[in-house]
């Protein structure tokens, strides 16, 4: 029998020149140079590239600061997509957009009002969902992304996050039965039965990492962390990412990376 082979579709969207005007909750605002962000942008989709991702590039959304954040308006899952309706008002008409462009891969549901989830809070391993709730995400949303996708099998699970924007500011996954995690924003006991790797105290903002395959994208100014990574066995490609941060931006939120 053929080997089957998995083809990596990722969408997403270059930057705007209005992205010193985004939304900002645990970040200080500081000035932003949207041609550096671009470039580091254009290396980002380079990285996907690389890894083997079919990129697709969207246009900036005029209007929409936050709109290069596109983890935020959809979850892909193998069986369907859910839109979700942003917890920021300035950011919900960005979900239009990505549906469109996620139709011809996936049958597509919409959260509604006043159900709000904003991807940056959905964590998925395997069959299991995290959704943070944080000021991004409320029980209403959960409770109707659970009804979208129980059907298939999955479980969906609310964690409280405190000091962060979103779940995924707090935790990701980095291996098959392995995590990246900040104690400090989210409870290690959520996520019993994985192993926890912690990142450095140095680095509060480091656990946010893109998960391709089996490698890791992940800014280049988490040395500490990126250290305990590597010593575990991981395969890590760090990037530029600081005029993305400073909009409150990392590695997962700039892409939706999904089997085509
Ligand atoms: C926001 O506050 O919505 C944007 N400035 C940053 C969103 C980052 N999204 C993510 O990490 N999933």
């Amino acid at each position: 029998m053929p080997a089957l082979t998995r083809r990596l579709h990722a969408i997403t969207r270059e930057v705007g020149i209005e992205l010193a005007g985004c939304e900002l909750s645990f970040v200080a605002r500081s000035p932003i140079d949207p041609g550096r962000a671009a470039a580091q942008h254009e290396a980002y989709v380079e990285c996907l590239r690389a890894l083997g991702c079919e990129v697709q590039v969207l246009p900036p959304l005029p209007d929409h600061p936050d709109a290069v954040f596109v983890e935020d308006t959809a979850i892909v899952l193998p069986e369907l997509a859910v839109l979700t309706r942003p917890g920021a008002p300035s950011r919900r008409a960005e979900v239009a957009t990505i549906a469109a462009t996620l139709e011809p891969y996936r049958r597509c549901v919409s959260l509604q009002a006043p159900a709000t989830v904003d991807g940056g809070d959905v964590l998925r391993i395997g069959q299991r969902i995290y959704v943070g709730q944080s000021a991004r995400s409320n029980a209403e949303g959960v409770g109707q992304l659970r009804a979208a996708v129980s059907a298939f099998g999955y479980s969906v699970t609310a964690v409280a996050t405190r000091d962060c924007l979103h779940l995924k500011s707090a935790v990701t996954q980095v291996g098959d039965n392995r995590i990246l995690i900040n104690p400090e924003w989210v409870d290690r006991e959520a996520f019993r039965g994985y192993e926890l790797i912690e990142v450095d105290p140095d680095e509060p903002h480091a656990a946010n990492v893109l998960r391709v395959g089996d490698a890791l994208v992940y800014p280049d100014n988490f040395p500490k962390t990126r250290a305990r990574l590597e010593a575990a066995g991981a395969v890590v490609h760090a990037l530029d990412v600081s005029e993305l941060q400073k909009a409150e931006g990392a590695v997962t939120c700039c892409s939706l990376v999904f089997e085509a």
